[in-house]
């Protein structure tokens, strides 16, 4: 095993020392492209606003010396951030001065994917993209148009478009990340998990992570506290195939064969019950289905689950039994990219089924009840009524896709096939779907089918690449945009405002939104006509003052009890029981097993390798590739793979090899990390990478793209997720 990483290095979340590192590392680049910013007086100006480098949403403090965007740090009010940023949230300096950005609205000259555009008028691009909407509404209804839209700036254009009679609204956040966690939360305990994460790893004595690799996943808050549970000595379980940086903090690290999860959480059920472990008071008064559970859980010992994972069932039985002498000050993590196999929810029902079994549930160390500053909406008109059936899951054939965020790739499959009737325009806000969704050549299909793409996004990503109209959006630092209420343990709200104005021709999303709408006859929908005013309505309808939220970034709410220890009182009454459901009533009613079900995951074939994917610390998805800071961090990814592996076939450390999936797709080149990090039935790489955008002139072709490798994937029949945790890959030298 490499030496552990120490605890500084492992951090790095330290706001101002390592915002200074950064940028003076990089230092001449920026000066070099330095756009000169009127309007602004010489000295430093601090501006409070929220960061947007991932959906944690941190409050920060921008920094402006001479009228130029100088350095972020953390805004020390702010209880996400707590005064420090991650490495990606300091590095967002970088997206600012990125050469490459969109810098004014383009309209396609020539055919889709050429990267051929006209530069236009906001005027001529938005007239154009209104009358292209209401030309395929008129003729196909507004249901022929979707929306994709991932992130907190996408308020606005939800309103347009919903306000255009438009319900096909989708989001990746459900069926390619944390779906099937909340909808097994809710079906167990009738609350989803939520984010922020409402886990209470501040306080735990004892946790387990599956997966769920934190110090690489980045989430601000999560990290800092994780951190700090590592200093304070909590005795922390680790479950991946990968030794990852928090195994290499981990008292027990379970080296597990991929996919088999369920087993040996169903073998942590068995033992807890088996041996008297759970909190039985917990269990009689607030669970429903115990004798039942009681009964089914008696095949799964920790001798079967061995043979399923590979685990000794001497440290299965160790690590739970670890767990329950800590309860209810020990929780097992619900993960948050758990789009897996496609039997998710059945595996996140398991770890619910786990925490209820150790009487965790909003108590101190288990799971917090998240609180929520109460700011009311902005009184809009209704919107028209849309009296179709949304494309992305007909017939209910997936009985609990989410309703908020939908299905993408369902909006792609209708889009492909025309059923259950056509699909003709795509608006895209935040999204770069060619690398977000599974099987890109699905996604090119789809969009050949289009009449009209409009995507709106920061950089000429690839989704940009294939669209009709691109619209340039001014980034998170230069813009006003919806206020930031996240649940958590004090209830907040944050504000988001322009630290410096954008460099060239880009606009805010809000603007955008809002003269679309104008464009499309919808003026009656936004009666503010500066976001300043929405914004001044909230805040001000909620007893609070808007000029003290823009002077400190973040208003703070009055404390309210989230733990049972102090007061608060535990109910389910969301659940058709009222009661915890060990035995889901609601899954038994749809014809799906009420207790988690264990299936084997198919094997590589010979001379292949599962591949494995999750996050680089410095990054974000394939959003920061084209950020000059964080590319001087990490410019490519890598192949891991496992050193005995690398002997037998002749690899080297440092080669590199393009990696060929079980359907004969080869990927870009990258570079070959031998490391004893993983086992040998799997590889990994961080996904993000690989663009095809040449208009990305530093991100072009640096490293493999996970995504083009996931040709396959598995639909969860339960919430319609893609699993995408099944491709093998093998190699083919350079
Ligand atoms: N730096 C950074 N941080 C981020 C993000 C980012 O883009 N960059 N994105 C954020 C978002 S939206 C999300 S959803 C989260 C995702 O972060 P997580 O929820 O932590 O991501 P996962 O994909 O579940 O975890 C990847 C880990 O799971 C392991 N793994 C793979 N297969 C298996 C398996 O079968 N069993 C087990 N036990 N482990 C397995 C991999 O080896 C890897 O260590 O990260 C968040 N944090
Ligand atoms: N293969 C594979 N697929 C995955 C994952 C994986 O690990 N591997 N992870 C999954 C997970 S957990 C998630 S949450 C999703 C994330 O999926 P996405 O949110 O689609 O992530 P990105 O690929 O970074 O695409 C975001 C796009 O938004 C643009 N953007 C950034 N800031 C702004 C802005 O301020 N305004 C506008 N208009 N656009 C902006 C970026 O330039 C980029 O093109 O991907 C999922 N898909
Ligand atoms: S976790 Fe990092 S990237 Fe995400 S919002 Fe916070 S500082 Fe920004
Ligand atoms: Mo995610």
């Amino acid at each position: 095993m490499e030496a552990k990483v120490t605890r500084r290095k492992f951090l790095q979340i330290s706001g101002a020392t390592f915002a200074g590192a950064a940028i003076v590392a990089t230092s001449n680049r920026v000066v070099e492209n330095a756009f000169s910013l009127s309007g602004r007086k010489k000295g430093i100006v601090k501006v409070p606003s929220y960061c947007s480098l991932c959906f944690w949403k941190c409050g920060l403090i921008g920094y402006v010396k001479d009228g130029k965007l100088w350095k972020l740090e953390g805004n020390p009010l702010d209880p996400l951030s707590k005064g420090r940023l991650c490495p990606r949230g300091s590095g967002g300096v970088g997206q600012h001065y990125d050469p490459d950005r969109l810098k004014a609205p383009l309209v396609r000259i020539s055919s889709r994917g050429d990267e051929k555009w006209k530069v236009t008028t906001w005027d001529e691009a938005l007239n154009y993209s209104a009358k292209k909407l209401m030309e395929i509404k008129d003729k196909y209804g507004p249901q022929s148009i979707a929306l994709f839209s991932h992130g907190p700036g996408g308020v606005f254009l939800k309103h347009t478009l919903k306000a255009f009679g438009v319900k096909n609204i989708t989001a990746p956040s459900f069926a390619q990340c944390r779906g099937p966690r909340e909808v097994a939360f809710e079906l167990t305990y009738g609350e989803i998990v939520g984010s922020p994460e409402r886990t209470d790893i501040k306080n735990s004595k004892c946790f387990a992570l599956i997966g769920s690799h934190l110090g690489e996943n980045m989430h601000n808050t999560q990290v800092q506290e994780f951190a700090e549970a590592i200093e304070r000595g909590a005795n922390i379980i680790v479950v991946d195939p990968r030794f990852s940086i928090a195994a290499s903090k981990a008292k027990y690290y379970l080296p597990i064969k991929p996919g088999t999860d369920t087993a040996l959480l169903l073998a942590w059920i068995n033992i807890l019950i088996e041996e008297e472990l759970y909190d039985k008071e917990f269990v009689n008064n607030y669970t429903h289905g115990f004798e039942q559970l009681k009964e089914y859980i008696k095949p799964f010992t920790a001798e079967w689950a061995f043979v399923e994972t590979g685990i000794e069932p001497d440290l299965i039985k160790e690590t739970i039994r670890e767990l329950a002498r800590y309860k209810p000050s020990s929780f097992v993590h619900p993960g948050r990219r758990v789009n897996w196999y496609g039997n998710d929810v059945q595996r996140i029902r398991a770890i619910a089924i786990v925490n209820a079994l150790l009487g965790n549930w909003n108590r101190r160390g288990g799971f917090f009840k998240p609180v929520k500053m109460d700011i009311p909406k902005y009184p809009y008109p209704p919107y028209p009524e849309a009296n179709y059936e949304v494309v992305y899951n007909p017939n209910s054939r997936f009985p609990f896709a989410g309703e908020e965020e939908g299905l993408t790739q369902g909006v792609r499959s209708a889009t492909i096939t025309g059923e259950p009737y056509p699909i003709k325009a795509w608006v895209v806000y935040g999204t770069n779907l060619i690398q977000t969704l599974p099987n890109p050549s699905e996604t090119l299909e789809a969009i050949k089918k289009l009449e009209f793409l409009l995507v709106i996004d920061v950089i000429p990503n690839e989704i940009a690449m294939w669209a009709d109209v691109v619209l340039p959006e001014a980034i998170y630092l230069e813009r006003f945009d919806e206020l930031n209420i996240s649940p958590f343990r004090v209830p907040f709200v944050g504000i988001r405002q322009p630290v410096v104005p954008p460099p060239h021709d880009q606009k805010d999303g809000w603007w955008i939104a809002r003269e679309l709408a104008v464009k499309l006859g919808l003026e009656q929908y936004y009666p503010w006509k500066h976001i300043e005013e929405y914004l001044k309505y909230r805040v001000e309808a909620a007893g609070l003052s808007y000029e003290q939220l823009k002077k400190d970034g973040v208003i703070l709410g009055n404390e309210q009890p989230i733990y049972v220890e102090d007061g608060l009182k535990l109910e389910f009454p969301y659940t058709p029981t009222q009661k915890i459901e060990l035995y889901s009533t609601q899954l038994a009613e749809k014809g799906f097993s009420p207790f988690p079900t264990y299936e084997r995951p198919p094997e590589p074939p010979p001379g292949y390798f599962r591949l494995l994917f999750g996050r680089v610390p410095v990054h974000t998805f394939s959003m920061t590739q084209s950020n000059r800071i964080l590319m001087d961090m990490v410019e490519e990814n890598e192949v891991w793979v496992n050193s005995d592996v690398a002997v037998s076939l002749g690899l080297s450390n440092g080669e590199y090899v393009r990696l060929k999936n079980q359907d004969g797709k080869i990927s870009n080149k990258v570079k070959v990390r031998v490391t004893q990090r993983i086992r040998p039935d799997c590889v990994y790489i961080y996904h993000g990478f690989g663009h095809t955008s040449k208009s990305l002139k530093r991100a072009y072709l640096k490293g493999a793209s996970d995504s083009e490798l996931i040709t396959h994937y598995d639909l969860d029949p339960i919430m319609g997720g893609t699993g995408m945790n099944n491709n093998f890959v093998t190699f083919v030298k350079e």
